[in-house]
Formats: C-alpha cells, sequence, structure tokens
C-alpha cells in the first residue's frame, strides 16, 4: 500500500500532495514501483494534530481519488469519517482504512456492513492530539490486541462481514518508540486473530530515532523523516516475514521487492 496524504501537514510528506494532479501523479508512480493499493488521506494524524473541517477533508481527497480509479488504481481512503468515507466510495475508492477503528464515528462501521466494503480497523485510543498521554498497558501486545478485538466484535455486531475486517496494531497510535519495537516483535499475536494484518511503520519517529545521528551526550539528532525509507523497507520486510497481509509504505520500489524477497523465502519454509 502506498501512502498519498494530501494534507500541509503530515510529518512524513506534508504539503508535497496538496495540489490533486501533483497527488494523482505521485499515486500513479506509487503503483508503478509495486503498490497494489494506494491510500489517499486528507488529515493528519501526527501526534498533537488538530482535527480539520470535514467539508476540507473531502475537498482534499475526493478529486485524487476520482483521478486515480480513472487510472485503474485500488484506492483506500484515509479517514476516520463516515461521510468522508462515503463520498470516497463513490468517488471509487474500495477500501476503509479507519485508523480510530471504528471508534471515532460510530457510523463508520455501519457504513462499512451496508455496502460490504473492506475496512482496516486500526488500534486506537484517543484522537492524535491526546494519543501520546495514553501508552499505559499493563501487558503490552495482549492489550492491544484485546483492546483491538473489542473493535472487531464492535464491528461485527453491526453487521460487518468477518471476511472485510483488516487489522492493524496502530504504530505509533498511543504507543512510544520502545513500545513500537515490542509490536513489532511479536507480529505473531496479531496474525493468530485470524484476520489479514495491515503493519503501518514507514518513516515513523521511532526509526529517526533508532537512526539518529549521535551529538555528543544528548540522544542525538534524528533522521529525517525522508531519510527513513531504507529502515522502513527493512521493516517491510520483516513484517512480511511474519504473515503481514499489508504494508502500508511512502516509498514502494523498495517495499515491494522486500515483499517479494520475505514471499520466497517464506515459501521454502512451508
Ligand atoms: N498511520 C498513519 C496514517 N494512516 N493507517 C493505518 N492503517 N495504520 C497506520 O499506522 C497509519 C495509517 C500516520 O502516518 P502518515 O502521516 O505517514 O500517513
Amino acid at each position: 500500500m502506498g501512502v498519498v496524504n494530501v494534507t500541509p501537514d503530515s510529518f512524513s510528506d506534508g504539503g508535497k500532495w496538496l495540489d490533486a494532479a501533483t497527488a494523482i501523479r505521485h499515486g500513479i508512480e506509487l503503483a508503478a514501483d509495486g503498490a497494489d493499493i494506494v491510500d489517499v488521506g486528507g488529515e493528519s494524524t501526527r501526534p498533537g494534530a488538530l482535527r480539520i473541517d470535514e467539508a476540507e477533508e473531502a475537498r482534499r481527497v475526493l478529486p485524487v481519488i476520482a483521478g486515480l480509479v480513472a487510472e485503474g488504481i485500488c484506492v483506500s481512503v484515509d479517514t476516520m469519517r463516515a461521510g468522508t468515507a462515503r463520498l470516497a466510495l463513490e468517488a471509487g475508492a474500495t477500501i476503509i482504512n479507519d485508523v480510530s477503528g471504528g471508534r471515532a464515528d460510530p457510523a463508520m462501521t455501519r457504513l462499512a456492513a451496508e455496502v460490504g466494503s473492506p475496512i482496516v480497523l486500526m488500534h486506537w485510543r484517543e484522537h492524535s492530539d491526546t494519543m501520546q498521554n495514553h501508552t499505559q498497558y499493563d501487558d503490552l501486545v495482549a492489550d492491544i490486541r484485546a483492546e483491538l478485538t473489542v473493535q472487531v466484535e464492535a464491528a461485527l455486531a453491526v453487521g460487518v462481514d468477518p471476511g472485510a475486517i483488516i487489522v492493524d496494531p496502530g504504530l505509533g497510535f498511543s504507543k512510544t518508540g520502545a513500545q513500537n519495537w515490542t509490536v513489532l516483535a511479536h507480529l505473531d499475536a496479531f496474525v493468530e486473530m485470524g484476520y489479514p494484518l495491515l503493519v503501518a511503520a514507514s518513516r515513523k519517529r521511532f526509526l529517526g530515532e533508532l537512526l539518529a545521528t549521535p551529538t555528543g551526550s544528548g540522544p542525538g539528532e534524528l533522521r529525517p523523516a525522508d531519510r527513513r525509507d531504507d529502515a522502513t523497507a527493512a521493516i517491510t520486510a520483516l513484517a512480511a516475514s511474519a504473515g503481514a497481509w499489508c504494508i502500508r509504505v511512502h516509498e514502494t520500489a523498495a517495499s515491494a521487492d522486500a515483499v517479494r524477497v520475505a514471499a520466497r523465502v517464506r515459501a521454502e519454509t512451508r
């Protein structure tokens, strides 16, 4: 899954694809580089981000979705709002990617049930402005899995087809850098849930921290977001090898190769 953030403020690519024509060109490139799905979002969820207006979100994503669908590309819409998701599906998107996993807008799972579209349910506790105040867990992996199971059950309860559900542990959402690494080390616990697993580590801050340039005594200078793609591809190989179904990334060429490598090795271990 390649990412096109049509936002001025995403940490990873904010402001680069704000203009619809540029965003469409970029999505086409991601698909040409190996993405099977292009994920289009209009609202940044970086830590501390504030919500934007629903009309503005729709204004940003709809022309990009329509443009990519016209090119024959499979599009997911990254939104927490059922209203935006409905318009996106009407514009030709086929997958809902809800980082709140149905918790921000209760109409979202009802929409997925009504239209039968696949929906990504991500582990989520709070909106981005406060989510990093909610990183306490008794048993990190077990707690995330249990909370995600509650979200999945809520979706099933309103009629979402079990075959339409994709789960995601939500790296960086109410999780510290260290917790993200623990989640990555235990992806099998999420694969075992029995739904396709999506993993989205691409360019996230914990990679910048790992790759920081030492500056004497301090924690070092973070590796900038646009220089985290090699590490992202390494995670792609590990996550694919652990059984992830989809890896969401900003730069698709290296990750598409990494997925093929992991699949080839897995073919020998079966
Ligand atoms: N992370 C971001 C945005 N959308 N969707 C899913 N399913 N999982 C994620 O972890 C996720 C997401 C934030 O990253 P971005 O600013 O690079 O898009």
